[in-house]
């Protein structure tokens, strides 16, 4: 008797006390650190604890998001069941009943408005599996040709730009663990000590060892301060303030001569296109100094390993792609590239922001990197997939141009999956008529998110902590995410949702995967032979060896270091391409007479969904703000800490105005992490760049006015 009682006991306190270990990757920024939760339970209640794991892709290092991850993905708002909307309201239905209802309705559209009015909008948070299976999805599954996704607000310039300059988009050419080895470093329009914080240590062991840091960028920020000197340009007038520099380095004879024969074309062109560049008007067009444009030319041009890094900065703009590609004619000038510590890096964004941005989400892309209008590409693919290449659907538009035809009524269906287009697409008011019009939106998301909310059908899907499957980080380094634990409530993997929908579609066949292993098989030898070649790539391998793609085949480990000998342009060349002054297409006026730009705060991310249900990253930054200059505050009436109106001909917004008196006069910032009528894409421009379709969410015309106005009293 007494001996059954201690057991009993002892088993109750082994009840009572449990721990749990999780190895899993932070769902973030594309640095993709990971980490170990553990979860201790006494009782019912449970207890986290994040560690960082040393060893991985940033030596150790978490961010407070990263350590805060897990609050999100444990929320009790998790979607746990599929819901569809009834007299506009969510009711719990079964999975058959969700899948019978996506069935009737993308048929009977089908049926009546063509293939194509079914369209499909991804997101770079997928893992490279189901980024890779949503790209099937929609043309095998649905044999639409609309399919784009959230990195076309995001990647898209600098992908465009890497391709026509080097034949290849890769976020950096290099290994992070070559930043400290530059001599010299420009950031232009990346806020990395904010945005992939973990980064940040490359580039201090880089000061410390003596390297000059430039950071450009209209306001004052953690990155800035890091700087030792800080170009405070006028929105939009990155691709100015290069032609300025290049002259200068032109001019004194700085460029590398050698390199430039031998390694790129389109030179002479550049050359001549800056003999008609007058320094005085650079000056004037990007608020800088001549003195400094000319320090800062001689500077970069003087030392032998040298850097330059861009984002959203300067990408994000209306002609973002040809912004880039005169900050990599900076570096094909100077010859700092293929070499250690030199380079030219594009600071990826999401989690998968690159893998995502490979196989095929986008409007014009097949696995691999393949060209949907390219008919070798186009048939290697369509055998792969079993198909006659005649069902392959051709090339869609990009996501903004998606909203635009919802909002024509020529989609009028759309499956989500991985994004929150409501609050994250320019000009939010058309996206919110554009998804309001549609006959049917499916959302597939942990959350409702704002764009859920307006959803016919909602379908629960896992988050990083279930969900296994490959991510590849801004370096091109594949990295492999297991799954911590099962997926809660009736929860499925988007894989798994998507195999399902194709089911019920008839089109089981294409899509009979038992484990997310199994399609990045197939994803495998749809790459293979690609610019984004994974062939070499297995998940037996990532569990131990670290690879970059290209990757062709195993026992190769992939290149750390890109263009060491030669371009992926099919002469083997880098293309130079002379780049004009531009200005940003909506200029200021006497209605709205400042510029308006946007980004990010560190403890929130992207669209919020995720970051506003995590208490300790939402205590951080409960609301949005507008900063802004004193004394352009006093000159338009606005107090500290009051609510302000910011309008432009598209529209406003609401939030708190915040003196800053770093940033530059004429400019307003203010992030985007929330809805509503603090949503800034309220306001934002919806012009696109026309190479890369890209819109210029960094530079729009706005005023700025107090909601109440407390001068008057
Ligand atoms: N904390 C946090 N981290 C994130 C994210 C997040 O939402 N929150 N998102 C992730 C994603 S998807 C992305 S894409 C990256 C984004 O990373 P970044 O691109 O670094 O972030 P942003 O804040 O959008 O923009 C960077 C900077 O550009 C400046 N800028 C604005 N206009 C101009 C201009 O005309 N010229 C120049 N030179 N600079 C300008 C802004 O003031 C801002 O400081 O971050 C990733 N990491
Ligand atoms: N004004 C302004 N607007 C911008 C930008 C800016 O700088 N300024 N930046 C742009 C950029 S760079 C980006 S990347 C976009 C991002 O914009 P969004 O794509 O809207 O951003 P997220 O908040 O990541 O939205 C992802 C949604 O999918 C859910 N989710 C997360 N992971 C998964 C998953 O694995 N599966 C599924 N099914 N759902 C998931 C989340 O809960 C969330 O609701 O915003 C762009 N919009
Ligand atoms: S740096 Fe990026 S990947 Fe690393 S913990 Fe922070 S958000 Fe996550
Ligand atoms: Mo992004």
């Amino acid at each position: 008797m007494t001996g059954s009682f201690l057991e009993h006991f002892r088993h109750q306190q082994q009840d009572a006390e449990t721990e749990t270990v999780m190895d899993t990757q932070c769902p973030f920024c594309s640095v993709q650190c990971t980490m170990q939760l553990l979860e201790h339970r006494t009782g019912d209640r449970k207890k986290y604890k994040v560690l960082p794991l040393k060893d991985t892709v940033s030596d150790g290092r978490l961010c407070i998001k990263g350590r805060n991850a897990h609050q999100h993905a444990l929320h009790k708002e998790r979607i746990l069941h599929p819901m569809k909307k009834v007299n506009g309201q969510f009711e719990e239905i079964t999975w058959e009943e969700a899948l019978s209802f996506i069935m009737e309705q993308f048929s009977t559209i089908q049926e009546q408005d063509g293939l194509d009015a079914v369209g499909v909008y991804g997101g770079g948070s997928l893992t490279n599996e189901e980024a890779y299976l949503l790209g099937k999805f929609a043309r095998v599954g649905l044999k639409t040709k609309h399919i784009d996704y959230n990195g076309r607000y995001c990647m898209s310039a600098a992908a465009s730009a890497m391709n026509e300059a080097f034949g290849l988009d890769r976020g950096l050419t290099n290994e992070m663990e070559e930043i400290p080895l530059a001599e010299c470093i420009i950031l232009a329009g990346t806020n990395i000590a904010e945005c992939q914080p973990t980064l940040l240590p490359y580039f201090r062991k880089a000061k410390d060892n003596g390297a000059f840091i430039i950071a450009i960028d209209p306001r004052e920020t953690l990155t800035t301060k890091l700087a030792d000197l800080h170009l405070k340009v006028k929105p939009g007038m990155d691709a100015a303030l290069v032609n300025g520099v290049l002259k200068v380095i032109l001019d004194r004879n700085l460029h590398d001569e050698r390199f430039i024969q031998e390694r790129t074309e389109g030179f002479d062109e550049v050359l001549e296109h800056l003999s008609g560049v007058d320094l005085d008007a650079i000056a004037d067009l990007t608020g800088l100094s001549r003195q400094i444009i000319e320090y800062t030319a001689v500077t970069f041009a003087s030392v032998s390993r040298a850097m330059v890094f861009t984002a959203r900065g300067v990408e994000q703009q209306t002609h973002g792609h040809d912004t880039v590609r005169n900050f990599i004619n900076l570096v094909l000038a100077t010859g700092n590239m293929g070499k250690p510590g030199a380079g030219y890096g594009a600071v990826t964004g999401q989690g998968n922001g690159q893998g995502g941005r490979e196989h095929g989400q986008k409007a014009d892309q097949l696995p691999g990197y393949r060209s949907i209008e390219n008919p070798e590409h186009r048939n290697y693919i369509a055998d792969l997939w079993g198909i006659p290449e005649k069902e392959l659907p051709g090339k869609g538009v990009s996501a903004y141009e998606m909203m635009e035809k919802m909002a024509d009524g020529e989609i009028k269906a759309l499956f989500i999956m991985g994004s929150n287009p409501l609050i994250s697409t320019p000009n939010a008011t058309l996206a919110a008529q554009a998804l309001k019009r549609l006959k049917c939106l499916v959302v597939v998301d942990m959350f409702v998110s704002e764009t859920g909310m307006l959803a016919d059908l909602l379908l629960p899907s896992s988050s990083y902590l279930e969900d296994e499957g490959t991510l590849t980080n801004l370096e091109g380094r594949v990295t492999l995410r297991r799954a911590a634990r099962s997926c809660p409530g009736e929860v499925r993997h988007d894989w798994q949702i998507l195999c399902d929908v194709a089911r019920v579609l008839g089109k089981e066949a294409y899509f009979s995967y038992t484990k997310a292993e199994d399609i990045f098989n197939e994803l495998r030898l749809a790459s293979k032979g690609g610019k984004a070649d994974y062939f070499g790539i297995t998940y037996s391998r990532l569990k131990e060896e670290r690879i970059y793609w290209p990757c062709p085949k195993e026992g190769h480990n992939g290149e750390g270091r890109l263009f060491s000998e030669t371009f992926a342009r099919p002469n083997g060349k880098a293309k130079m391409l002379p780049v004009i002054n531009h200005v940003p297409k909506e200029r200021t006026s006497e209605s709205y007479p400042l510029h308006l730009t946007t980004g990010r705060v560190m403890s929130h991310y992207l669209s919020g969904s995720q970051t506003r249900r995590s208490p300790a990253l939402s205590a951080r930054q409960i609301e949005s703000f507008v900063k802004i200059h004193p004394k352009t505050a006093n000159a338009f009436g606005i107090k500290d800490g009051t609510m302000v109106y910011v309008d432009s001909s598209r529209g406003r917004m609401k939030a708190r105005g915040a003196y800053d008196d770093s940033i530059r006069e004429d400019t307003l910032f203010i992030p985007f992490h929330w809805g509503g009528e603090q949503n800034v894409n309220n306001v934002t421009y919806q012009g696109l760049d026309p190479v890369c379709k890209m819109p210029g969410f960094k530079v729009c015309a706005v005023r700025v006015s107090p909601v109440i106005d407390l001068t008057r009293n």
